[in-house]
């Protein structure tokens, strides 16, 4: 068992309650004073009710990390602190609040020294029929945490977006390439990242955005969840999968365990003022996740077709290298372990679960990908190199 890499910190997770909140908050709480800011419209409280499998999220850092204590206390590689060391109950502080609402937000974060943004409205869909509204959650409140960070003299992780870049010109898609939003959720995200980064160069605020592409895994649930927890759905019920389109579009899935961990690294690195993709490097076609979760369910779903979904960006991948050289961050779960153990875990109960999925001992990134596709072949057809 590694060190936990953030020890006896007060630390706020905004939308603790939600689907990446929570877990963060699962891989924190044991080793922190942890508060969740969260009015609880799309969480819930539930997600908090235990914390389950902290040991494979809030590890050690790399030796390309520079960890985020070095005044004594926290983690560090060569600490002997392990699980064992849990000194907190691993029940967060619950501030029951809208982020929007300044003062809810300067009582959460009075007197911490960290803070993972998380809170957001997620539904692009939403943001387009009301722009204003989600920009006053996504932009206006991000806004305010990051002067109220200033106000603690606390350091900011943020969650940005894939949907900064819109339709990527070419894949995989780097950090430095062109950010092109197709909505107002990615609008709001771009500007948010933007911002996180201009808040270091103005006012010296250690500030990290994080770039998630297709985050999945238990938890994440409600109408606009994400593919993969409707093919969950439609499989477990024998209902037809429905695909959007041709279903050769392709996604870059990660594994929430993964997402946690790169927002641990972001909280240690000393390479603050910086976006990182959050990805495997890995793209799975929409049709081949169908069949990957049938297969995985055992359902006899059909597969069918509907109307494309206008705006459908059609290929997305990460560029991975940023994350790996300067934050030391691979991803271990691959597709098929997460969504088998997505299937495991959520089949009684959504989310509460105490067996991870099972972690690869190397990253799967691009450099990666062959050797793992022969080490562990999936069900699903093989993904179409071609379709760059
Ligand atoms: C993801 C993020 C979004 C934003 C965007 C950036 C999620 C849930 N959404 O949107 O917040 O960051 O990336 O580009 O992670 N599909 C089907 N059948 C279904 C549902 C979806 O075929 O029942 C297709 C859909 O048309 C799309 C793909 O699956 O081609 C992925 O859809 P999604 O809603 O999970 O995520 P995405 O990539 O649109």
């Amino acid at each position: 068992m590694t060190s936990p890499a953030i020890r006896d910190r007060t630390v706020l997770v905004t939308g603790g309650g939600g689907f990446i909140g929570s877990h963060l908050v699962e891989a924190l709480a044991p080793y922190n004073d942890v508060r969740v800011l969260d009015n609880f419209s799309t969480g819930s409280r539930d997600n908090l009710s235990s914390v389950t499998s902290p040991q494979w999220t809030n590890d050690a850092p790399t030796s390309a990390d520079g960890g985020f204590d070095d005044a004594g206390g926290g983690g560090d590689a060569g600490d002997a602190g392990d699980a064992g060391d849990a000194r907190y109950d691993g029940s967060p502080t619950i501030i029951d609040g809208d982020i929007t609402d300044p003062m809810a937000l300067q009582r959460a974060a009075r007197g911490v020294d960290l803070i993972f943004h998380q809170a957001a409205l997620v539904s692009v869909a939403k943001s387009v029929d009301a722009p204003r509204r989600s920009n006053e959650t996504n932009l206006d409140a991000s806004l305010l945490v990051l002067d109220q960070a200033r106000q603690e003299d606390a350091r900011v992780v943020l969650a940005s977006s894939a949907a900064v870049y819109g339709h990527p010109d070419e894949l995989p898609v780097s950090e430095t390439a062109r950010t092109e939003p197709t909505s107002p959720y990615g609008i709001q995200k771009l500007a948010l990242d933007q911002y996180a980064r201009r808040y270091h160069e103005l006012y010296d605020l250690p500030t990290v955005a994080l770039r998630y592409f297709n985050a999945y895994g238990p938890r994440q649930q409600g109408p606009y969840s994400g593919v993969i927890s409707t093919f969950l759905e439609q499989a477990r019920s024998d209902d037809p999968i429905t695909i959007e389109g041709d279903g050769e579009q392709t996604r870059d899935f990660v594994h929430v365990s993964d997402v946690v961990r790169a927002n641990i690294r972001a909280a240690t690195t000393d390479a603050v003022g910086e976006a990182y993709n959050v990805g495997t490097g890995d793209r799975t076609s929409i049709r081949d996740l169908a069949e990957l979760v049938r297969d995985a369910v055992g359902s006899s779903s059909p597969i069918v077709h509907r109307e494309p979904r206008p705006g459908d960006i059609r290929h997305s991948r990460a560029d991975v290298s940023k994350a790996s050289r300067e934050l030391g961050f691979e991803t271990r779960v691959g597709l098929e372990s997460g969504i088998r153990s997505l299937v495991a875990e959520t089949g009684s109960e959504q989310g509460r679960s105490t067996s991870p999925p099972q972690e690869q001992g190397q990253g799967q990134g691009q450099g990666q990908q062959q050797q793992q596709q022969q080490q562990q072949p999936l069900t699903a057809r093989p993904e179409r190199q071609s379709q760059d």
